[in-house]
């Protein structure tokens, strides 16, 4: 099938640059996405934007090239709940995947026990209006119920002016939590403003809560601006970030958010993603427990 993309969508990065920061041995991008190719998996009916093809073996070769060792693959909202295009890419990993999976409450036990044995560990509520239609809170209730056995977690994606409306479902749910993007903070206003504030005391009261301090290029302002002649990308999203890793360094995650959806601007140069990291985890100690330690422990167990 033919899909014509989003107009003003952006593609991914072609020629990401070496990065200077080298992650550590074992690092994990524990957010990023496959998109079809459409022509294989195609995408779904109720699709809120048609992205470019990104394909796992392109996905694989950025993590060859940006010196991980593993990733997360977290169901984008273009698939809907047709997981097979994350399925295959995890298929094909040699085991150096992990999926976050979007499923309804018609999917069967043993559909569930096979995504687990294929590597899913996870899945993904979203919240984000412009991305998704609304599923009652009592399907997505149901489901938290039902992976919980598996030991699997729930993802889940909001903006931050959502967060008091959404906190007493966010904090019934009965298994470790995963915000995405840090609860894309809105960066314009202050890292100690009630905004952030409730956020970080949203970590701090429920210690099951982890955080993905991932997307600098969706949430800056200043974007990837020069200074002096200096490139400078995503100053703004730093305090946010670092606060976060510093106040929780065993509940926080990394991910390049590969191939970067709906992107109409900018699209990063997914080197200089990796180079922010020591910006935001500022010691050899933080980084490898956002880069390894955390992920593979809340993914692989170890
Ligand atoms: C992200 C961010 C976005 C999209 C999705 O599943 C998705 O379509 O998550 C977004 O548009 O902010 O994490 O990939």
């Amino acid at each position: 099938m033919q899909f014509d993309k989003t107009p003003g969508w952006l593609d991914w990065y072609a020629s990401p640059s070496k990065p200077r920061f080298q992650v550590p041995a074992g690092s994990v991008d524990a957010h990023c996405h496959v998109f079809g190719p459409g022509a294989q998996f195609p995408f779904a009916p109720e699709r809120k934007y048609t992205p470019c093809d990104a394909s796992r073996k392109q996905l694989f070769a950025l993590r060859d090239h940006l010196g991980f060792a593993k990733n997360v693959i977290v169901q984008a909202t273009c698939h809907g709940a047709d997981n097979s295009a994350l399925l295959d890419a995890l298929a094909h990993s040699n085991g150096q995947a992990r999926g976050v999976v979007t499923v309804k409450r018609s999917i069967t036990d043993h559909d569930l026990q096979a995504m687990h044995t294929a590597g899913v560990r996870g899945v993904r509520f979203n919240f984000v209006k412009r991305l998704v239609d609304f599923t009652p809170k009592d399907e997505l209730l149901e489901i938290a119920a039902r992976i919980k056995p598996l030991g699997w977690h729930v993802v889940i994606y909001f903006e931050a002016v959502d967060l008091p409306e959404l906190w007493d479902f966010f904090t019934t749910l009965p298994t470790t939590v995963v915000v995405d993007h840090m609860g894309r903070p809105d960066v314009g206003k202050p890292v100690d403003g009630p905004e952030f504030t409730l956020f970080m005391q949203f970590m701090h009261q429920h210690p099951n809560v982890w955080s993905k301090v991932s997307c600098p290029e969706r949430l800056s302002i200043e974007g990837p601006k020069a200074l002096n002649g200096e490139q400078r990308p995503y100053q703004d999203v730093i305090p946010f970030a670092r606060q976060v890793v510093e106040t929780f360094p065993y509940r926080v995650l990394w991910g390049t958010d590969w191939p970067h959806p709906n992107l109409k601007d900018h699209m990063p140069d997914d080197g200089l993603l990796v180079d922010f990291i020591p910006h935001i985890a500022t010691t050899p100690e933080l980084q490898r427990k956002l880069l390894v330690d955390n992920p593979s422990r809340l993914y692989w167990g170890a």
